[in-house]
């Protein structure tokens, strides 16, 4: 594998794992504050995450690269509110299309088509999920200093998202 792809990869399973613990602080925090559907939905969304950090672990294996299971920094653990939670959510979504995007580019540089061609289902899974990110976000701002709204929003989440994937 060549060797600038397979540090891009390895980059890559880093930011998964880290996405995957900023979910599970931000599920935990709104377990803590009584949110309780929108912690069922960023503790599914820390698995998800979590499996698309394996799923790169497993492929660089598979091609005989060298993967580097990576230190990760502290989530952010402290919100003021659920749109700032949902602002690092969209952030984060944002920030990892960006690198999955700078491993596309290179590929395309180095003629790997086969790594390019497995870095698709990425493209697919962060379309789906920066447009749930926007619609809750969407809502959230709808819904302002609203507490009723807040209620029904953590309610209603998983129908929110699964509406907004079903979409696509
Ligand atoms: Fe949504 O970050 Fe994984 O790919």
């Amino acid at each position: 594998m060549n060797s600038t792809i397979q540090k891009l990869l390895n980059d890559q399973i880093k930011y998964e794992a880290s996405a995957s613990m900023q979910y599970l602080s931000m599920a935990s925090w709104a377990d803590a504050n009584g949110y309780n559907g929108v912690a069922e939905f960023f503790y599914n969304q820390s698995e998800e995450e979590r499996l698309h950090m394996t799923k790169l672990v497993k492929f660089v294996n598979e091609r005989s690269g060298q993967v580097i299971i990576p230190q990760l920094d502290k989530p952010k653990d402290d919100f003021k509110t659920l749109n700032e939670l949902f602002e690092t959510f969209l952030t984060s979504e944002i920030f990892v299309t960006e690198q999955i995007n700078k491993i596309i580019y290179e590929c395309l540089q180095k003629q790997d088509y086969n790594v390019h061609n497995f870095m698709q289902w990425y493209v697919t899974e962060q379309l789906e999920e920066e447009a749930v990110a926007r619609t809750l976000l969407d809502k959230l701002t709808i819904i302002g200093n609203d507490k009723s709204g807040h209620y029904l929003f953590d309610r209603d989440i998983n129908t929110i998202a699964n509406s907004q994937s079903n979409e696509i």
